[in-house]
């Protein structure tokens, strides 16, 4: 079998290599030159454990090779992105998805498997992607299969997960779901479970709004507390204590290409129905805003004020910056006039919007410090050392990352006692 992946990405680098160790042979297609020269020589241009390995390896072996142009196989998998980041009006941009769709179309044959994993809004594979292909004379479901199969990986942990975890095939027809799970059936040990193509977008989009609206509840949860003097992290601790309540944890607001784009999609097709939906994302975005407010009381005078940010990426342990909360509390703190420094082990340096710091540069003299994101190093510091050189020893930390019992030499303020 060939496979033809269109999108290097988060996505469809991983699935690519996936492939290529069950022997099949891989083309991996991208827009960037840059992208298809470092596969080809064996690189990779993401952070995700496990995947330089495993590239380097199935590109010697000969199993995977990157280019800029499709070429003919028995299925096509398009991992590319879709979310339109619009300032006023958030929602699924379907352009790129449509461009490799019709990128493919010279090269389809009979027997052709086609699957979108891209994470698209409800209805665009009946009411997009389908005509399209049709209107290259093909009988969908007789001809070609074609299916929308969400990806559903964890940064961090694509490469178990990709495996691991259960998938959702939604065939524009049975016959399409069927085909589709034979393909997946090669390497997925998690259940495959066969639906239609918009039970899928929409499952999809509603796991990630889920999780949305679960954290937005909990930060709403946080300015209630504070405001009635209650501590809010102890309240969630308790409460999911329950053998049916799982709150998710608080912090300085969502980021990443999914959870803070994703409900966008949904609210975008019904926007008089998504209410719910519409006002999670709302609390989510502006808790940045409710992380320098409280930055501000903290420090008052932020003339000359120095604050040691901790953590950059949208999330712990990636590299990863799209939609950070960090960035955007990084930069209210910069308009209000304070003086940053800034670590993040995590970030290349090159990549940063910033620039960067030495653990010891960014917390010398410094007035606060900052916890935007909870990387793995930070839960272990000695800040009882760390803090040692700071001008006045406190800590915020907006993740719940910090164990305080430990802490003697600085004053740690979090979600829970703000007031
Ligand atoms: N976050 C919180 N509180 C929490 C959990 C997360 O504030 O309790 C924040 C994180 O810090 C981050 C954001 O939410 O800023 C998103 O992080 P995440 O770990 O929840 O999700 P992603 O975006 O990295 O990956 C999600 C996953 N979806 C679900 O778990 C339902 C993943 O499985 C999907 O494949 C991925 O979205 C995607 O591509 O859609």
């Amino acid at each position: 079998m060939k496979i033809c992946i269109l999108g290097l990405g988060y996505i469809g680098l991983p699935t690519a290599v996936i492939f290529s160790r069950q022997g099949f042979q891989v083309v991996g297609v991208d827009v960037q030159p840059k992208i298809v020269e470092m596969i080809n020589a064996g690189e990779v241009h993401i952070e995700e454990p496990g995947l330089p390995e495993l590239v380097k390896g199935a590109v010697e072996q000969g199993n995977l090779f990157a280019s800029s142009n499709p070429e003919p196989a028995d299925v096509f998998i398009i991992a590319v992105p879709t979310p339109n980041l619009n300032d006023t009006y958030k929602s699924c941009d379907l352009s790129f998805v449509l461009q490799a769709t019709k990128d493919i179309l010279p090269f389809l044959r009979n027997g052709n498997v086609v699957i979108i994993e891209s994470t698209i809004a409800p209805r665009s594979m009946d009411d997009y992607i389908k005509p399209l292909i049709e209107s290259a004379g093909f009988v969908i479901g007789e001809d070609v299969y074609l299916v929308h199969c969400p990806e559903r990986v964890m940064p961090g942990k694509i490469m178990e997960e990709i495996v691991y975890n259960n998938r959702i095939v939604g065939g524009i027809t049975p016959a399409c779901a069927q085909a589709a799970a034979e393909v997946y059936g090669t390497f997925v040990k998690g259940e495959i479970i066969q639906t239609n193509a918009k039970t899928a977008e929409m499952t999809k989009l509603m796991e990630n709004t889920f999780r949305d609206v679960n954290i937005a509840l909990s930060n709403e949860l946080v300015k209630v507390c504070n405001d009635l003097e209650i501590n809010a992290l102890e309240v969630i601790q308790m409460a999911n204590k329950h053998p049916r309540v799982n709150l998710h944890q608080p912090g300085p607001g969502v980021g990443g290409h999914c959870l803070a784009v994703d409900p966008y999609f949904i609210e975008a097709k019904s926007p008089d129905l998504a209410r719910i939906i519409h006002l999670a994302r709302e609390t989510n975005s502006n808790m940045p805003q409710y992380v320098a407010e409280h930055v501000g009381r903290l420090l008052p005078k932020n003339n000359g004020m120095k604050i040691a940010v901790f953590g950059l990426t949208y999330k712990a342990d990636i590299d990863d910056m799209r939609e950070s909360p960090a960035v955007k509390v990084v930069d209210l703190l910069l308009e209000q006039g304070y003086h940053l420094g800034i670590y993040d082990p995590h970030v290349n340096a090159e990549m940063s919007r910033y620039p960067l710091n030495s653990l010891e540069e960014t917390v010398n003299e410094a007035d606060l410090l900052l916890l935007l994101t909870d990387h793995s190093e930070f839960k272990y510091f000695d800040y009882n050392f760390i803090t040692r050189n700071m001008r006045n020893r406190l800590i915020f930390d907006t993740r719940n990352c910090i164990d305080p019992s430990w802490i003697t030499h600085a004053e740690v303020v979090d979600f829970g006692n703000l007031f």
